[in-house]
């Protein structure tokens, strides 16, 4: 039927100007992608990193690619090396950089080749408080952030900390652009609500591409 023509644009939801989700995005590469990410695992474990605070994340993570995304004591930084292993993160697989671009270009940003992957693992009860992405060297290429396993509602803010967030709920296969007018909104994961998904059990992964350096 000619609706089949529409899908993609039926299923991709503007948000706001520079961010859209596509709705279902990665749900046919899914198998593929938790593939590549028990391997990127086993060369990285997931970890708890500590906050400049030293409170310890609820959110487990680990990272592939050139840069990998550390926060410690110190700071939040990019780094080349694993600090655990002393060892260059995993490269990027094939299945990430094909979806990360795919799903740029499918929001209107041609040419998206991310150099850092920060993959996070969330259990019942973790939770990401509200933060901009500001590490970065270039806020002109886009994030683009991949939903896999249990549902979870992603808070969505402004400019500022004290804008009102919106709540927009993603589920396994979801993908979100942010870019543009976008890149440097405030935004956060509610804590993750108890629940198992078929492929993955109790657990949320995301993965959040970025051309960080
Ligand atoms: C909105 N992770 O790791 S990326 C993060 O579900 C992070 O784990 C989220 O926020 C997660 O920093 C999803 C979503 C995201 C990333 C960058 C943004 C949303 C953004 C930049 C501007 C606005
Ligand atoms: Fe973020």
């Amino acid at each position: 039927m000619a609706a089949d023509l529409f899908d993609a644009d039926l299923r991709t939801e503007p948000l706001a100007p520079g961010a859209a989700v596509l709705r279902g995005f990665a749900r046919a590469a899914d198998a593929d992608l938790l593939a590549d990410l028990a391997e990127i695992a086993d060369g990285a474990p997931f970890r708890h990193m500590l906050t400049p605070n030293g409170l310890r994340m609820s959110v487990a993570m680990t990272n592939c690619g050139a840069l990998g995304w550390v926060s410690d004591k110190t700071g939040y930084r990019y780094d080349p090396a694993d600090p655990e292993t002393g060892r260059p993160w995993p490269s990027l697989p094939a299945s990430f950089l094909r979806l990360a671009a795919d799903a740029a270009a499918q929001a209107g940003f041609e040419g998206f080749v991310p150099d850092a992957c920060l993959v996070n693992r969330y259990e019942p009860g973790a939770r990401l408080s509200l933060h901009q992405d500001r590490d970065e060297r270039d806020f002109g290429a886009p994030i683009v952030s991949v939903s896999l396993g249990l549902p979870a509602v992603f808070l969505f803010g402004g400019t500022t900390r004290s804008d009102k967030a919106l709540r927009v709920p993603l589920v396994h296969g979801d993908v979100v652009v942010w870019g543009g007018p976008a890149r440097l909104r405030y935004h956060g994961v509610l804590a993750l609500k108890d629940g198992r998904h078929p492929l993955l059990g109790p657990r949320r992964i995301n993965l959040t591409f970025r051309k960080a350096g």
